[in-house]
């Protein structure tokens, strides 16, 4: 396969003004006419015209109603010799019963949907399949009225009616022009929920969540979170909704989570449908910030698109930024914020950083790619909302808003790059730090890896000075050995030693600063010095993790303990605690001579812990994000050498030490969190769930350690009453963690309850595969589930709540000696490539750290990795992936 290089990038040949398509939808032979009005760009050199096609049967080319001389150049519909102006017909069939890749058009439970980005809509009908051309679509629908009486596409129904034979028909036309992946259409047996809403300006729209008819009463909490989102676009950056009618359908067979269609989103169910018997909390805020999400794409993302697909990050960098924003703004409490900011770093640096750091690494906006649904990742969606959230942090709120709103004036129904984004807010805000420097800045969308930031502070009692000292590098990425300097800004304070936080005086500032400031560095190596100041700091730096950079700063453990006890930045106060109980992990894991039993965490951190849990004023839902130990994999990122079993037996000996230690406090904290009255989803009682939830899964592996058996007792009657599923569900994983017998009484009974309930059954299976390895026990328990009856490897949901909740998700049990986990890994890669590529291909990257693995680990993922490069006819998608890895 050849790789597609952002260089080469060349506006089309040809335009597409208007798309007239005729489906007659059938799961074994679906008929698809396609009538475009199409003209020659007079800016190309002439050329033939070369449409893209996958999979299709092609019955009939017309151009101006004659019959056409055409050729195939592989998958391409070539033409020679076009007028500058034509119609071209194009007839095709397609298979949509046998498409397991869920790519174009498939059938789901009876149901036809569409999945056309990047590159689906070529699986329909022949196109220029690229997001620079822009089309008015006009699309009919016919089926068979009885089996599917619901027929949507993109924008508004403009007629209806009963066709012979049984069969109906809809036509839809979509005001607005649009590229081709963003095409929908959904043909079946649905209901809806249906809502009016006036829209601020007073405009009025229907909105509408089409389910499966059981499902109905699983929608509210979508259809609010999409009012809330309406709501919210227009307020926060004069986004008004532009269209009559807003569809969201759900179905159980997706692979991404949902696709922001034009006016007819299309929705995993995963993050449509919930109700407090089957959803936990963090479905509930999943829902909300993916159906936000969504909805922010009808601009950022819709209205103004990408040029090419290196410019994914503008409208998914964008709008993750925009959904983060919008699940915070909707937060009632500020602690709440806090919780949020804490939860999104925590996912930008447990996922984006090792990727930023391994083969896959590439830049926000990546320079070459061989299959470009690859480049759906955490560098695109979470590293390139943390560069927005940069510039917004660079040009102030308000700043940014003037930006938006002139980048919107600018480029309304364009197909742009990430250059005019940052022009625009750069220009609303020609005196800012950013404006300044934006070429420089920009290097955070060409240069890959992540930077590390070091710092040094130093006081001089005598001059009463305190300086730190900064130096940034990036380490080499794939492609990248040199890195130029960023533009970094940093927030920070300090602190006294009483905790109290120190006047700043920047050395050469004209005015005092406050409690906290930005410096923006922008060079290899930089000094500020504050003066005036009293007493030796404490500084807190990278306040709400103000940039995308690993902090190296060599805080002593006295001064993160002041951090954590005094810290007005919840983020930094947070952080403090992860350093020590990293810095604990990382002192044990390194020590040859340490005894299995051997403690991990010291006294005084202990006890700082023990204050934090009982600490009058603190959040439940902070308490439980302080307590949290560093994941596995966060802490094998931080080792040269990574040996899985080691870092797996210190985490777990960390676990059992806190749950012992805390044993009093981890019971006050069940007994002062436990009854959270009326089930709401939002987000205080919903910390207070997860706070109960922790200190029961530490009661239980406290009780393992001790042979008490009341508390497993106590877990299994919660389980049992709980009225909602946050608490069911914590108090069954707390028995499966904790490895109690009572476990498996528990599992068979959850099953039972909800076996209708295809989204708890993957949470079923979801736990056990990512329960924690006692002598190698979870492989042969993943290899039973996957011959479970209610185990199907072509539903991607399932095949992820099994598979890659074990890979990727389980590293304790993955990582085997016998190197067993990475056998069945690679025999699921080559199944999963032949089923649907992009779900293999996500799955080959669990072994993509492979290259840091101690012996004879390394070796053995080496080796399983060739295993599935070596296999013939694979994929592209997952071709690109253990190519890479093995290069
Ligand atoms: N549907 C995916 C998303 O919204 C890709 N656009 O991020
Ligand atoms: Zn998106």
């Amino acid at each position: 396969p050849v790789a597609i290089q952002r260089e080469d990038y060349a506006p089309p040949a040809y335009w597409i003004d208007t798309v007239d398509l005729c489906f007659d939808l059938d799961p074994a032979k679906t008929r698809v006419l396609n009538r475009m009005k199409m003209r020659r760009n007079p800016e190309v050199a002439a050329q033939p015209l070369r449409l893209d096609g996958d999979e299709l049967n092609l019955a009939r080319v017309l151009v101006n109603g004659q019959g056409a001389a055409f050729r195939m150049e592989g998958s391409q519909l070539v033409i020679d010799g076009l007028p500058d102006d034509f119609e071209l017909e194009i007839f095709t069939t397609c298979c949509p019963a046998k498409n397991t890749k869920l790519m174009g058009l498939f059938v789901s439970q009876n149901t036809f949907f569409t999945q056309c980005e990047a590159e689906g809509f070529r699986r329909i009908t022949y196109f220029l399949d690229r997001p620079d051309v822009m089309a008015s679509y006009i699309v009919t629908l016919r089926a068979d009225k009885a089996a599917y009486p619901v027929l949507l596409s993109n924008g508004n129904l403009v007629e209806e009616g009963e066709l012979p034979e049984g069969r109906h028909f809809a036509k839809w036309v979509d005001p607005f022009k649009k590229p081709a992946y963003l095409f929908a259409l959904v043909a079946g047996k649905l209901v809806a929920r249906e809502q009016r809403i006036k829209a601020r300006n007073g405009r009025e729209h229907l909105l509408q969540v089409y389910v499966r008819a059981g499902d109905l009463d699983k929608t509210e909490h979508a259809m609010n979170s999409l009012i809330h989102s309406v709501l919210w676009d227009e307020a926060r950056f004069g986004l008004p909704l532009d269209l009559d009618r807003f569809m969201i359908v759900a179905t159980s067979d997706f692979n991404m989570g949902a696709m922001e269609n034009k006016g007819l989103n299309i929705f995993n169910t995963k993050y449509v449908l919930a109700s407090q018997a089957t959803a936990t909390d963090a479905d509930y805020a999943n829902i909300e910030s993916v159906v936000g999400h969504e909805y922010f794409h009808n601009w950022s993302g819709d209205r103004v698109t990408c040029r090419d697909w290196f410019q994914l990050s503008l409208k998914e960098g964008l709008t993750v930024f925009r959904d983060q924003e919008f699940s915070m703004d909707l937060c009632a409490e500020p602690s709440a914020r806090a919780v949020k900011r804490i939860e999104d770093v925590r996912v930008l640096r447990t996922a984006q950083f090792p990727e930023d750091a391994g083969p896959m690494a590439h830049p926000v906006r990546p320079d070459s790619y061989i299959e470009i649904s690859n480049f759906y990742t955490v560098t695109i969606y979470e590293k390139g909302a943390e560069v927005v959230r940069m510039m917004q942090t660079l040009v102030g709120r308000e700043g940014f808003a003037r930006g938006m709103t002139l980048y919107f004036e600018r480029h309304d129904g364009q197909a742009v790059t990430c250059d005019d984004f940052a022009q625009a807010i750069a220009d609303a805000n020609p005196d800012s730090e950013l404006a300044r420097r934006l070429p420089q800045f920009k290097r955070w969308y060409s240069q890959a890896g992540t930077p590390r930031l070091a710092a040094t502070g130093h006081y001089d009692a005598e001059a009463r000075t305190y300086t730190l000292a900064f130096s940034q590098s990036c380490p080499p990425t794939p492609g990248q050995s040199v890195k130029e300097p960023f533009v970094i800004p940093v927030a920070l304070g300090l602190l006294g030693a009483d905790g109290r936080a120190l006047p700043l005086q920047l050395e050469g500032a004209a005015q005092p600063a406050g409690e906290s400031l930005t410096l923006v560095l922008h060079e290899a190596e930089q000094r500020f010095t504050f003066t005036g100041v009293d007493e030796a700091p404490v500084p807190s730096i990278l306040r709400g993790f103000s940039a995308p950079v690993v902090l190296q700063f060599d805080y002593t453990r006295e001064q993160l303990l002041a951090l954590l006890a005094h810290d007005t930045d919840p983020f930094n106060r947070w952080e403090a605690a992860q350093r020590l109980a990293l810095g604990a992990a990382l002192a044990a894991i390194g020590d040859d001579t340490r005894a299995p039993d051997a403690p991990v965490l010291d006294e005084a951190l202990i006890a700082a812990m023990r204050e934090v849990l009982r600490h009058p004023t603190l959040d439940a839902a902070f308490k439980e994000l302080v307590l949290s130990l560093p994941s596995e994999v966060y802490i094998a990122e931080q080792l040269d050498v990574v040996d899985p079993q080691r870092v797996h037996r210190v985490r777990e000996a960390m676990r059992t030490q806190l749950a012992t230690a805390l044993f009093a406090e981890w019971q006050q904290a069940y007994e002062d969190n436990k009854d959270t009255g009326a089930y709401r989803p939002e987000p205080v009682s919903a910390g207070r769930r997860a706070l109960a939830g922790m200190a029961l899964a530490n009661l239980c592996i406290a009780a393992r350690e001790s042979g008490d058996t009341v508390w497993p007792g106590k877990t299994l009657q919660r389980f049992k009453d709980a009225s909602n599923m946050t608490d069911r569900f914590n108090a069954l994983t707390a028995l499966v963690v904790a490895g109690h017998p009572l476990a498996a009484q528990a599992l068979a009974r959850f099953h039972a309850m909800f076996k209708d309930e295809a989204l708890v059954i993957d949470k079923w299976f979801g736990l056990q595969a990512s329960a924690p390895d006692r002598d190698g026990d979870v492989l042969p328990l993943v290899k039973q589930l996957t011959r479970h009856a209610d185990f199907s490897i072509k539903n991607p949901n399932r095949a992820r709540s099994v598979i890659f909740s074990y890979c990727n998700a389980n590293p304790g049990a993955f990582h085997r000696l016998d190197a067993a986990g990475y056998v069945w890994w690679s025999d699921r890669v080559i199944e999963l490539d032949e089923i649907n590529p992009q779900v293999a291909a996500r799955l080959a990257r669990a072994l993509d750290r492979w290259s840091k693995l101690a012996e004879p680990y390394r070796s053995a993922a080496r080796e399983a990795i060739a295993r599935v490069a070596a296999r013939p006819g694979l994929s592209k998608d997952t071709l690109e992936v253990v190519s890479r890895a093995l290069a």
